[in-house]
């Protein structure tokens, strides 16, 4: 056997142990896959050589035009380039998966699917189909008018098509957190998963809803119908109810692992949580600020109500909950595991990551609830208010809180990196194991067959897209003058 098919075997392996965790036939699906390390490689490189191109104009000051690249604002290019290669390498990335999916399949008819490989095909999923407006925005419209083959653009349009990708990219970035909640945290803390059939049930919705509700964030902009806006904001309280079904079986899941380690009453097992495993703690906290992202997200949602916060510091205070906590906290907490036994080497040093964990959740505690108070008085986003005329008093005694909780939360990111490398280069304890996935109290089977299924789900989701996007969309294509110039402000 040559290095390379061992290579082959070890990361197949791996993606076997992975994605299908209880399944004992690794061979069959080895043989099957040897193909698929080609893909791999392929979207590595693809993936990379698009963060490149994109990262050269960024840094060369030729690519101004912050996270939403909302057009007349206008890039290099290469800018858009880049990063529609990064969006076409995760399509290879749902390629591989369904590829693999399908193989596992015909090896192991009527058993159903593990819970951690049907989660992670449903994210993909889920995003190969909310990518598409990022693509048509890309390829129809800043593409060809950033490289002068069409003079003029549509800001209306491309913004729609922005947000039809928009905001399913936050599920994206919290299916996979989710995913660790469901399929891990339950055994890191001792106990089981309440309900797999209930796991299932939300990512399902996740996939039908996730991309209805991108008008959530044009509730301001002129142009669509009022109509249409409303119903987007009915489908997002509707996509909350997946993250609710997410709160309520992930918390009793906590809860199992709590009362077998001897913890009692209504809210008090809750201390009685293995604490002193940053990779646990890390997540936890993460789920106790998102609850608060969760009903700012709310606020948000709600029409009305948005006006009030719509281009204020609450929106940063409300992303900076969720992705800028539960999602990137829970990340930290999983490499806390992962990296480890990527690495063949022990955690540096866990206490220093408790440490660490502690200072995310206690900085952007003050951060954050400085940043919605800050909106709520009317305190824009997207700007430098320091040097403001219009800097009002009341804001004074909240700025400094902005402040000193970014400090805190620089000082963890530093630790954070510290653990890691040292990690990486000076760790002498020795690996963990991988861990297995949780058991559910509540298992597969007892949820209905359709639940596995994909063809109805996926026809479902087609449908409910054109019923959400179509009028509007057909109506902003075919009156688009395309006739407003690019400008660059800085
Ligand atoms: Fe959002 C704007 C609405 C979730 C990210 N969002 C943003 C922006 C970002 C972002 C980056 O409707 C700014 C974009 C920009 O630059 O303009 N968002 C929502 C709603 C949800 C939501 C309804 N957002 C997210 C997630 C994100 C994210 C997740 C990233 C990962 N958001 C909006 C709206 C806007 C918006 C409007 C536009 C605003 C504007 O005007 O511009 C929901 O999905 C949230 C559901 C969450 C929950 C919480 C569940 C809690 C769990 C943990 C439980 C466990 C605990 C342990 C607490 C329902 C699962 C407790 C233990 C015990 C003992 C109890
Ligand atoms: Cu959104």
């Amino acid at each position: 056997m040559t290095d390379r098919t061992r290579l082959h075997e070890d990361e197949l392996a791996f993606l076997h142990l992975d994605l299908f965790g209880h399944s004992d036939d690794g061979r069959g699906l080895l043989d099957g896959l040897l193909d698929l390390y080609e893909l791999a490689w392929m979207t590595y490189g693809l993936m990379t050589g698009g963060l490149v191109l994109a990262a050269i104009p960024l840094l060369g000051n030729a690519a101004t035009v912050m996270f939403t690249f909302y057009p007349p604002l206008q890039a290099h290019w290469a800018f858009y380039v880049g990063l529609t290669l990064v969006v076409a390498g995760t399509w290879l990335v749902t390629l591989h998966l369904v590829l693999t999916y399908r193989t596992w399949r015909a090896q192991h008819p009527g058993e159903r699917t593990p819970l951690a490989a049907f989660m992670t095909v449903i994210t993909f999923a889920m995003w190969s189909i909310a990518s598409l407006g990022l693509a048509a925005e890309m390829l129809l419209m800043l593409i060809p008018w950033s490289l002068g083959w069409q003079r003029g653009t549509d800001p209306l349009l491309a913004r729609t098509l922005f947000w039809f990708t928009g905001h399913p990219i936050v599920y994206f970035w919290l299916l996979p957190t989710y995913v660790s909640w469901y399929t891990l945290v339950p055994r890191q803390a001792g106990g089981k998963l309440f309900s797999d059939p209930m796991a299932r049930g939300s990512f399902i919705l996740f996939l039908l809803l996730s991309t209805l509700v991108g008008m959530h964030h044009q509730f301001t902009d002129p142009g669509i119908g009022q109509g249409w806006k409303l119903t987007h904001a009915f489908l997002t309280f509707a996509v909350f109810f997946p993250s609710l079904l997410t709160f309520f079986n992930v918390v009793a899941s906590l809860e199992s692992g709590a009362r077998a380690r001897g913890g009692r009453g209504l809210l008090a097992w809750f201390a009685k949580l293995p604490w002193s495993d940053p990779s646990l703690t890390a997540q936890v906290l993460a789920m106790l600020l998102f609850a608060f992202g969760g009903i700012g997200g709310l606020v948000n949602a709600s029409y009305s109500l948005n006006l009030v916060v719509h281009n204020t510091a609450y929106i940063v205070g409300h992303f900076h909950l969720t992705v800028g906590t539960a999602v990137t906290l829970s990340f930290m907490g999983i490499t806390y595991w992962f990296v480890p036994v990527l690495r063949g080497r022990g955690l540096w040093s866990p206490r220093l990551a408790l440490v660490q964990s502690w200072l995310w959740f206690v900085g952007m505690g003050l951060f954050s609830f400085a940043l919605h108070d800050l909106g709520i008085l009317g305190m824009p986003r997207r700007t430098m208010i320091s040097a403001a005329p219009y800097i009002q008093p009341e804001w004074q005694a909240l700025r400094p809180l902005v402040g000193i909780g970014g400090s805190i939360l620089f000082v963890s990111a530093l630790l954070y990196f510290l653990n890691m490398l040292l990690t990486c280069v000076a760790s002498h304890t020795p690996a963990p194991e991988t861990p297995a996935c949780a058991e559910a109290l509540s298992g597969p089977e007892e949820g209905p067959a359709m639940l596995d299924r994909w063809r109805p789900w996926l026809i479902l989701t087609a449908v409910l897209l054109i019923l959400a996007y179509g009028h509007p969309l057909v109506h902003l294509v075919s009156n688009t003058p395309l006739n407003v110039p690019g400008m660059r402000v800085w």
